[in-house]
């Protein structure tokens, strides 16, 4: 395959309700769409999912576009590539900057699959028919107010509740949610906010039969956390320590973790999420699709890679009208029941919504 032609989009799209954790919030997401186009026309679509602030990972928005436009894009166009596999590879000499990688990478496996008339769920070697979903419920001001965000996603038929944790917002949170729901598959992410002083606490979490706790620690504690799951019951999921198979292989044979939340986005495209989803199969490590309240392609991207058979529990790609009042993608991406039903057209499977797409674009480049 071969591409001609490159656009980068930067656009500006309101969030129903602010998303907050222990870092900030956002509500009025910019985020970067990147799209492909091969000599015939083909288009293929990817989104650059780091935020403005590098409160999650190293990279912005503004630092993506950089290595997009000085770096990435010019290791790809023009150049005789034989597979999207291949792309993870070319970028190697590059370090890191693993959104940035993930914007354009996913887009050349859009085009990929749109070349070769398949779902991209199907060029990834994805078999399910329809994936799990969960949600992702931020900090919230009262807790009155998280009660109707869950009380509205259990009626939603969303399979698991993730809430956010902080010191001082953690025991008597999660107390009070076992309080009034005491079946419901509940687990918490606490973005790296404890350390290992910590140990009371996250010792006592353990009474509450979560599903498991997401990255406690320090993205860098991968050793941390694995004297951390030594002295606690509930599965340490890492998301922030991950950004790699080597990571992934660290952790795992250091016992650092029992549940690894894979973001194509965070490693850097769809064959690094797939070597990693690979790996913890082969250990028995369980993973499921982490999010970045993504808009359409991010989520359709996503969706594909949960088709992979070791996305064994509920993800966080919830459904469009989640997080927007009107998405980049037609249709939308829709949960019933908890489950998302994957599209069977070529590529991410959705039409990008160009009217949409134009009136949340703030700025953009081309490259050919
Ligand atoms: O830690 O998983 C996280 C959102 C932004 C950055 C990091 C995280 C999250 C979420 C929400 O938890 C995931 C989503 O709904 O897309
Ligand atoms: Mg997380």
């Amino acid at each position: 395959m071969k591409i001609d032609h490159v656009t980068i989009r930067q656009l500006k799209m309101r969030m129903k309700s602010p998303f907050v954790t222990s870092f900030g919030s956002v509500q009025d997401k910019q985020f970067l769409i990147v799209e492909v186009k091969d000599a015939n026309g083909l288009t293929g679509y990817g989104e650059g999912v780091a935020f403005e602030v590098p409160w999650y990972t190293e990279e912005t928005m503004k630092t993506s576009w950089h290595l997009l436009e000085d770096f990435l894009i010019p290791m790809v166009l023009h150049k005789e590539i034989g597979h999207p596999s291949e792309v993870s590879t070319i970028f190697h000499s590059i370090r890191r900057n693993n959104m940035a990688k993930a914007a354009i990478e996913t887009a050349m496996w859009d085009l990929y699959a749109k070349q070769n008339k398949i779902p991209l769920a199907t060029a990834l070697g994805g078999t399910r028919k329809a994936v799990e979903v969960g949600v992702s419920i931020g900090i919230q001001s009262t807790t009155a107010e998280l009660y109707e965000k869950i009380d509205h996603a259990l009626k939603e038929g969303y399979k698991r509740i993730k809430v956010k944790i902080k010191p001082g917002l953690d025991i008597s949170l999660i107390h009070a949610i076992r309080e009034r729901y005491p079946e419901v598959p509940l687990m918490a992410d606490a973005n790296s906010c404890y350390t290992l002083e910590d140990l009371p606490l996250l010792k006592a979490l353990d009474q509450y039969n979560l599903l498991m706790i997401e990255q406690p620690l320090a993205a860098d504690d991968i050793l941390e956390h694995a004297k951390l799951q030594k002295q606690i019951n509930t599965p340490i999921c890492l998301d922030e320590s991950i950004c790699s198979y080597d990571d992934a292989k660290t952790a795992i044979e250091l016992g650092s973790c029992g549940v690894i939340n894979i973001k194509y986005a965070r490693v850097g495209g769809l064959t690094e999420a797939k070597r990693i989803h690979n790996l913890c199969e082969e250990n028995n490590i369980k993973v499921w699709c982490g999010g970045m309240l993504e808009a359409g392609v991010g989520r359709a991207h996503a969706v594909a890679l949960t088709t992979l058979s070791n996305f064994v529990l509920p993800g966080d790609t919830a459904g469009s009208s989640h997080y927007w009042e009107e998405d980049i993608i037609e249709p939308e991406v829709e949960v019933k029941e908890g489950l998302i039903n994957i599209p069977h057209e070529p590529g991410i499977g959705y039409r990008i919504n160009f009217s949409a797409l134009d009136r949340y674009t703030v700025k953009q480049s081309q490259y050919s």
